[in-house]
């Protein structure tokens, strides 16, 4: 079964079959012509912008990934602005390291938004999934994406980015999630 994944990050794309494989089921990206105003409030609606957005082009199962990391200490931030934080993903880290400073308080999550749509256009099922973990004081690790390398997994002593692909596709928000809609997907029979 192919589901057309609402994305234009490589790197979800790629962590996400790999979690999937061997299920049958292969996720494929969208037209080049994708590319939604994410302009919801929340991952959840974002999730569903995006899904809507590549169902409008594919009129076909569409999946959709929102997600972000949220840290105590800056309120949630940088939540749903996670890839816009600033331009580039070294940026981004050094922004938040900086904003936290000496802080002990820097406890986090990984969120991560899930809505399928059937081929119909509706919501078929729609889901979450987290993962804590506090920030770290510098990045540590070449794995994963994003901020992957400030964030050290709750009851691991490593970042994100030094799990092996295999290790944090076992324990990561997306998997946490990706497991559920698998669930549904078998229930369908
Ligand atoms: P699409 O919207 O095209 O799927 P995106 O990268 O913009 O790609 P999001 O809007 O969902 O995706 O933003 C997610 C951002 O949150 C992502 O760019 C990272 O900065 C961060 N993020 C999400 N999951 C992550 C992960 O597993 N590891 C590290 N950072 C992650």
């Amino acid at each position: 079964m192919k589901i057309v994944l609402a994305s234009s990050n490589k790197h979800k794309v790629q962590e996400i079959n790999d979690i999937v494989k061997g299920s049958g089921i292969e996720f494929v990206l969208p037209p080049d012509t994708f590319d939604p105003e994410e302009n919801g409030k929340t991952f959840e609606e974002n999730s569903y912008i995006k899904a809507k957005a590549a169902w409008d082009l594919s009129k076909t199962w569409v999946l959709a990934d929102d997600s972000g990391l949220c840290i105590d200490f800056l309120n949630g931030k940088p939540g749903i602005y996670s890839a816009r934080y600033e331009k580039t993903p070294e940026l981004r880290i050094k922004r938040v390291l900086s904003e936290l400073g000496d802080e002990k308080n820097r406890h986090a999550h990984f969120s991560c938004s899930m809505t399928l749509l059937n081929p119909k256009g509706d919501i078929a099922f729609a889901c979450e999934g987290v993962c804590e973990g506090v920030i770290t004081y510098e990045p540590k690790g070449i794995n994963g994406f994003g901020y992957d390398p400030i964030f050290l997994v709750k009851g691991l002593n490593k970042t994100m980015a030094e799990l092996s692909e295999g290790e944090k596709n076992q324990i990561s928000h997306r998997s946490v999630a990706l497991r559920q809609v698998l669930n549904y997907l078998n229930s369908l029979g």
